[in-house]
């Protein structure tokens, strides 16, 4: 058990558990703490079973490692060296005509990913090729280039950790009637051919994509507000 040395330590220490129901001793080392209120200086000899202090509190936590052996702990470090990639989504003539665009950028929004781009735009039959270069020698690839360039398309830039692998899910299988309910496709879509929206394949493609559909200067970069709330 702890042992308290000074006579007014005992009071002390009991106005700071009112304050801090937990604190970091875990181990069988000897600390002093100072505590901000009343100033008096307390020795405790730590003890792993020690029920009054079970645990790390972010309250005494900054306080008591100023006198034990600093640790490293460092979780933004770690989160900022994951790697950030950006996707292409589009919605299709056919989610435009519809009128699902505000559902599709809503899921993708809701989920915590970060918007770079958006524009609405009627792509030529060349950019639709170029998008879709290869499937150039697929049976459909006419068709998919008349329905592309068939109306206006709703193009964005989203970025994120794991957005591209992310979007492919939310968005659900190519074909509508084998995607999983509670995706894109899967809630709002009946055939391949008129599957509503499109998601970049692997972040190589991410990139690619987005250079193809957005120009120098149409991209912004910016800071949700909300990012302390989406990432620790
Ligand atoms: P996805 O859009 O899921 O990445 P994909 O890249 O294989 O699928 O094909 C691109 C688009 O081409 C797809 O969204 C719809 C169309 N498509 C694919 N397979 C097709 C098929 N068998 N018949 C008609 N259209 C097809
Ligand atoms: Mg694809």
């Amino acid at each position: 058990m702890g042992v308290f040395a000074g006579t007014t330590a005992a009071a002390c220490v009991t106005s700071s558990l009112a304050l801090t129901p937990t604190t970091p001793f875990s181990s069988n080392k000897r600390t002093t703490i100072t505590t901000s209120s009343s100033k008096c200086r307390i020795r405790a000899t730590h003890h792993q079973n020690l029920t009054a202090f079970p645990s790390t509190s972010h309250l005494f936590y900054a306080k008591s490692l100023r006198t034990t052996k600093p640790r490293i702990f460092l979780p933004h470090l770690i989160a900022s060296l994951e790697q950030v990639d950006q996707t292409y989504i589009m919605v299709k003539p056919d989610g435009v005509q519809r009128g699902v665009v505000g559902d599709i950028i809503s899921r993708f929004e809701k989920k915590g990913f970060k918007l770079t781009g958006l524009k609405l735009y009627q792509c030529s039959k060349d950019l639709a090729e170029e998008h879709y270069k290869d499937l150039k020698l697929k049976s459909f690839f006419p068709k998919l280039i008349d329905y592309i360039t068939s109306g206006p398309v709703v193009c964005m830039a989203w970025e994120g950790v794991g957005v591209v692998a992310s979007a492919r899910k939310l968005i659900g299988a190519t074909d509508p009637l084998q995607a999983e309910p509670g995706t894109i496709r899967g809630d709002l879509a009946v055939q391949t051919g008129r599957n509503i929206v499109h998601g970049s394949d692997s972040p190589e493609n991410g990139k690619r994509e987005i250079a193809l559909w957005f120009k120098e200067g149409e991209l912004c970069e910016w800071t949700p507000v909300l990012t302390p709330w989406l990432r620790e």
